[in-house]
């Protein structure tokens, strides 16, 4: 596995991070300006480990063979070998790939995801890097051409099994109408967009959640919770607006700028909800806090929640701290 190394050698590090604070241009004023950051160099200015650096790199550039394997597993009409399966195989298509992406960078010593039943050890790894992915979200809306993504959140002590708050980076891709990167390192929140030449550059070097008004819930209204059905009440009275796809990726995207929450949260007869604590939960909870969100079951924060099993549900409430707040004072009542 090759690791592209790329450098703007004429840039000194004080430079990029200076062009960084970027949160108020637009990719086209940046390009007006010349001055574009690449993934690569702002990482340079983060006080992230080298090879972590080049782990968070190469899971980025998986988004180019994802996003071609979309149309490569396509089920055509005249296709001999026509099957909604092959749809479906996306999810584990992204899983496999992933996974020997991480088994060849010899960069990560543990790999739980989503689509597998156990946790994966590399033992030729030389880092201690433990991975928690969901390698697709929100397959079930691919045969519509709506966005989806890829989840991932990085621990750096070799354990997959721990607090949210532990981990060191969290990143998801979005494969919608661009190919976009949103990125923490602990250092607040980065969000990169893919150019023709399939390098991430800088759209927004300090992305901020702002309290916002949109919502989305997932569940079946008749099987809300009394609470959960007050509070969504209650922000609908206060004018929040509805904005749910069924890929939550892509709806928690929409929070982390315009602000609002998404949620998922205990139905009648399944109170853990339907959202995993580990793949979906830790990473994205972990970007919303670096954001100054906030992510919660109902009562307590879901990245200080230690998990019991591996596929572990939970219900899920993220979003701007104000609405978080509101919520759990809800909930709690
Ligand atoms: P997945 O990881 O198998 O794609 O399932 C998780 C998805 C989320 O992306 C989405 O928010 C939710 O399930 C949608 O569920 P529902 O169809 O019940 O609305
Ligand atoms: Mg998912």
């Amino acid at each position: 596995m090759v690791l592209r190394q790329f450098r703007h050698p004429e840039r000194s590090r004080k430079e990029t991070e200076l062009l960084s604070r970027t949160h108020d241009r637009t990719l086209i004023e940046q390009r007006e300006l010349m001055v574009m950051i690449t993934l690569h160099e702002y990482l340079e200015t983060c006080a992230c480990a080298d090879d972590l650096a080049s782990l968070i790199e190469l899971i980025a550039e998986q988004a180019v063979p994802i996003r071609d394997a979309f149309i490569t597993h396509q089920s055509y009409a005249t296709s001999i070998n026509v099957s909604g399966e092959q749809q479906a195989a996306m999810d584990t298509w992204s899983d496999a790939h992933l996974t020997e992406v991480y088994r060849y960078s010899e960069l990560v010593k543990v790999l739980a995801s989503e689509e597998q039943n156990e946790i994966i050890n590399f033992p030729d790894a030389t880092s201690n890097y433990a991975i928690v992915m969901d390698p697709l979200d929100g397959s079930s809306l691919i045969q519509t051409n709506l966005a989806v993504g890829t989840i991932v959140g990085i621990f750096d002590n070799g354990k997959v099994m721990q607090k949210g708050s532990n981990q060191k980076a969290a990143l998801y891709m979005i494969y919608g109408p661009m190919t976009t990167l949103t990125l923490t390192v602990g250092e607040g929140v980065a969000i990169f967009a893919m150019d023709e030449q399939k390098e991430y550059i800088l759209l927004d070097g300090e992305v901020k959640m702002p309290e916002g008004n949109l919502y989305a819930s997932g569940g079946l209204k008749k099987d809300w919770m009394d609470k959960h059905a007050r509070f969504i009440d209650t922000v609908e009275h206060k004018g929040f607006k509805l904005r749910y796809s069924g890929s939550f990726v892509a709806d928690f995207h929409q929070v982390l700028k315009y602000g609002g929450f998404y949620c998922y949260p205990a139905l009648e007869g399944n109170p853990e909800g339907k959202l995993r604590l580990l793949f979906e939960a830790y990473p994205i909870g972990f970007i919303a806090a670096q954001a100054g969100g906030a992510i919660s079951d109902g009562g307590r924060s879901l990245l200080e929640v230690e998990p019991t099993s591996l596929h572990q549900r939970t219900p899920i409430y993220v979003g701007s701290r104000g609405v978080i707040e509101l919520m759990e004072g809800i909930l709690s009542g």
